[in-house]
Parts: structure tokens; sequence; C-alpha cells
């Protein structure tokens, strides 16, 4: 696990880097409140589990890092998006993110709308630009994947139905934390696959195995919850499950996902491996 924790710390460095090159940091002196509020958010402490998952996938392709590396950053942009936006008051009103203030709370509700806005759109910016000398077709399967997976029928549809349902019962809630929080992982995954020309069986492969862990990291969130203040909390299968029995639920999935990547009797799946355990045993 020591060697997983490196790689996490080096490549979580590497995206971080990548971040800071590639965000612009002016453009007219009155918006360089704009580009502050974006690198205050963008460029924290976060795990960067969606880039990293999509770096080590790359690699099991021999992917150059020079072009995981770009599309990690801007998975990483987005995904920071989502927070910012989950953090405004009328979402889950969060004061704090990754040991600070929220965006809001720092720069104001409309800086905090339009930083996530600027971030969604430049992360689309550089995943289709050509600095990282990327085919055009792996640009559009890469666009395809990602709007996918956070949009109407992902992670905007998830948050919806998050939003908006009463009396969920666990297996509805189940489907939420796949498109809110699983989907996006999900697409980091394939992401990397699609980089690596991986085949459509071991496309299937990855896909199934990154669905599984957005899931578990969903509920493993759920589980943390159990310590957390709950007054202001989204559903939570704590409500819906006995604690043993999601426990039992994400010790099945991570087996199913190991055995999936098994599978493909390639050495490199083996930090795929550590990060699901890294994932499934999070304060659990
Ligand atoms: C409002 C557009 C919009 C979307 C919101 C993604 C989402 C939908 C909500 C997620 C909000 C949330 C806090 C979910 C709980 C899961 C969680 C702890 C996410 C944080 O992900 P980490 O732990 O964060 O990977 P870091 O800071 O390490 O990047």
């Amino acid at each position: 696990m020591r060697q997983f924790f490196q790689e996490l710390g080096e490549i979580a460095k590497a995206i971080d880097r990548e971040i800071d090159e590639l965000l612009p940091t002016s453009f007219t002196k009155n918006a360089d409140i704009l580009f502050e509020a974006i690198r205050y958010s963008a460029i924290s402490a976060s795990k960067k589990i969606r880039g990293f998952l999509l770096v080590k996938t790359a690699d099991i392709f021999n992917v150059n890092r020079e072009q995981s590396l770009k599309i990690a950053a801007a998975i990483e942009m987005i995904h920071t998006y989502s927070l910012i936006h989950d953090d405004l008051p009328a979402m889950d009103d969060g004061d704090y993110r990754r040991g600070k203030p929220s965006c809001h709370k720092e720069f104001g509700e409309a800086m905090g709308i339009l930083a996530g806005d600027a971030l969604l759109t430049y992360a689309f910016e550089v995943i289709a630009s050509d600095q990282a000398n990327i085919d055009p077709i792996l640009r559009i399967k890469i666009i395809q994947e990602i709007t996918r997976a956070i949009g109407i029928k992902g992670m905007i549809g998830g948050q919806v139905i998050d939003i908006t349902s009463q009396n969920m019962s666990s297996d509805d809630l189940k489907e939420v934390h796949k498109l809110k929080t699983g989907a996006l992982i999900e697409a980091s995954c394939v992401a990397g696959a699609i980089m690596g020309h991986a085949s459509s069986d071991e496309m299937l492969v990855f896909r199934e195995y990154a669905g599984k862990l957005g899931l578990i990291f969903q509920m493993v969130d759920d589980l943390i919850d159990e310590e957390d203040d709950r007054e202001n909390a989204n559903a939570n299968l704590l409500n819906l499950m006995p604690i043993v029995k999601i426990k039992e639920e994400i010790e099945e999935l991570k087996r199913a996902a190991i055995q999936g990547l098994k599978n493909l009797n390639n050495h490199n799946i083996l930090i795929l491996v550590g990060l699901i355990n890294y994932i499934a045993n999070q304060r659990k």
C-alpha cells in the first residue's frame, strides 16, 4: 500500500502542476477576480482520484504521460466545478471545502457560479485543443464520454433526483449515487482506456470496474456521514440500510471489480486494485 500512496501523491502533484500551467492567470484586469477564484478552488488540497484513475488506466496502455496528464487536469477541473456548485446556497450550502472556505464564501455567490462555469467550459477547451497532440478522433470520443457522464443522464440528472425525491428506496438511492458521483469516476477510467485504444472487451472491463468503484466511493461517503453533523445531509444509505449490509455490499462490489480486472491478465492493473482497496477502506 506504501507504493500506492506514493504514486497517488506523485500523480496528484503532477496534475496540480498541469492545472497550474493550463489555467490562465489573467485576461483583462477587471476579470482578475475570476482567475483568483478559479485557482483558489482548482489548486487546492484534493486527492485527485479521478485524474489518478485516468492516468493509471492510460499507463496500462503506455499512453504518453504528457497527454494523459492534460486530460486528467481537465477532468479535475470538471470535478472542482461540480464541488463549487454543490457548495452554493441553492444546493448543499457548504461553508468549507478542501480545508478552507468554499469558493462562494470567499469570493461571493456570483463569482462561485462563474468560477464553476468557467472551469467546466475551460476543461473542454483543454480537451478539444491540439496542445497535447492527441488524435482528434480520440478527443471527440473523450468529450462524448465525459459529457454523457456529467449531463442530463449523469451527474446533473443525479443531482436533480437527489434534490427533488422523497422516500427513495435504497436501490433508488444507489442509482442516484451512480449518476451523481459514479458517472464521472467511470468516465475518468474510460477516458484513459479510450486514449489507450482499448478493445471493446477491455473497455467493458474498465467500465465495469470503474462503475463499481464509483458506487463504492459514494457508499463509503455515506458511511463517513455517520460521524458528521447530518442536519443538512442529503439522502443517505444509512437511513435505508443497516450499516453491516452496506459494508457487505461494498466488499462484494470490490471483489467483483477486482475479479474483472484480473481477467485482463495484465500486471499493471495492480495499481487499480490498490485504488479500489483504498476507496473501500477509507474511514470505513
Ligand atoms: C451541482 C453541478 C452540480 C453537481 C453536484 C458531484 C455532485 C453533483 C455532488 C457531489 C457533492 C459531494 C460533496 C459528494 C460527496 C462525494 C464527495 C466526498 C466528493 C468529493 O470528492 P473527493 O473526495 O474530493 O474526491 P477531493 O477534494 O479530494 O477532490
